[in-house]
C-alpha cells in the first residue's frame, strides 16, 4: 500500500504512470482480458497505449474505426490471424496491423501485451499498408546516434505505409540520451527493465521497469540509466506527417 504517495503525474505535455496506480478493467470487444490504459486521447495524447493483461484464450477486440494497431508481447504467447495467415508471438513478438484489415488476436497462455492503436494519417500517394509480424528478440540492435552504449532495436520497418515506428532502446548503466531532444512527434514509452532519470519537460522523474510514459509534441526530453544493469524501453512515435493537420 502506497496510501496518498504516488509517483505518478499527469501534466499537460507528458504523464509518468506508475505500477502503483494502476486500475484494471474490462474494455467493450475484448474477452478474457483486462486494460490498464497507459496513455489516452482524455490526456492530450493523439493515440491509445494500453497494458493489456490476458489469459488462455483471451481474444481482443478490433481497434476503433480509422486506427493502425501495433502489439507487442511483453509476457506469455498470442497468436495472430491476418491477411490468411498465423502467426504466433511470444516474448518480444511485434505485430502491426493497418486500419481496417480484419485480424484475430488470442492469448495461447496468461501474459502481458501492449496495444497501441493510432488514427491513421496516410501519406499521400503511399501503398495501402499490410500487417506486418517481427520479433524484438530475433532484431540486431544498432548503436544510437553513434554511441554503443546506447541502441535501438527497429521492431517495424521503415515502410511509407506504416505512420508509426516501436522500437527498443537499450541504456547501459551511465548512458544517456545525448541532448535533450524537442520535436513534433509523440511518444508513448513502457520501460521493459533497469532503472533511469527521466526528464520531461523541466521536471525529473526516476523511473523502473512497469512504468509508462506520455510525451505530447515537444516536450523536451532527455533520460540517463542507472543501477547496475541496462535499462531498456519499448517507445511508440508517430511520423511527422502533416505539421498543419
Ligand atoms: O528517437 C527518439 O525520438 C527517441 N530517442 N526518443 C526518446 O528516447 N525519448
Ligand atoms: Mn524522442
Amino acid at each position: 500500500m502506497t496510501g496518498p504517495h504516488a509517483r505518478t503525474v499527469v501534466r499537460r505535455d507528458h504523464a509518468v504512470i506508475a505500477p502503483e496506480t494502476h486500475v484494471a478493467g474490462p474494455v467493450p470487444g475484448w474477452t478474457g482480458a483486462e486494460h490498464v490504459q497507459l496513455v489516452a486521447p482524455a490526456m492530450g495524447a493523439r493515440f491509445s497505449m494500453a497494458l493489456v493483461t490476458v489469459v488462455a484464450g483471451a481474444v481482443a477486440g478490433p481497434p476503433a474505426e480509422g486506427c493502425g494497431r501495433a502489439v507487442y508481447v511483453v509476457s506469455g504467447a498470442v497468436a495472430l490471424e491476418a491477411a490468411g495467415r498465423r502467426y504466433e508471438l511470444g516474448p518480444g513478438g511485434v505485430a502491426y496491423i493497418p486500419p481496417g484489415d480484419a485480424h484475430t488476436l488470442t492469448a495461447a497462455g496468461a501474459g502481458r501485451i501492449c496495444v497501441i492503436d493510432k488514427p491513421h494519417v496516410a501519406l499521400a500517394g503511399a501503398p495501402r499498408g499490410r500487417p506486418v509480424v517481427g520479433d524484438a528478440t530475433r532484431t540486431t540492435p544498432v548503436d544510437f546516434l553513434g554511441d554503443p552504449h546506447v541502441r535501438v532495436t527497429q521492431l517495424l520497418p521503415d515502410d511509407p505505409a506504416l505512420d508509426l515506428a516501436l522500437n527498443i532502446m537499450t541504456f547501459d548503466p551511465g548512458a544517456s540520451l545525448p541532448f535533450v531532444e524537442t520535436h513534433v512527434m509523440e511518444h508513448g514509452l513502457l520501460v521493459l527493465e533497469g532503472s533511469l532519470v527521466y526528464r520531461l519537460g523541466d521536471a525529473w522523474y526516476p523511473v523502473a521497469a512497469g512504468d509508462a510514459i506520455w510525451m505530447g509534441p515537444f516536450c523536451p526530453q532527455w533520460c540517463c540509466a542507472y543501477g547496475t544493469g541496462p535499462a531498456s524501453y519499448l517507445i511508440y512515435k508517430d511520423w511527422n506527417r502533416d505539421v498543419m493537420a
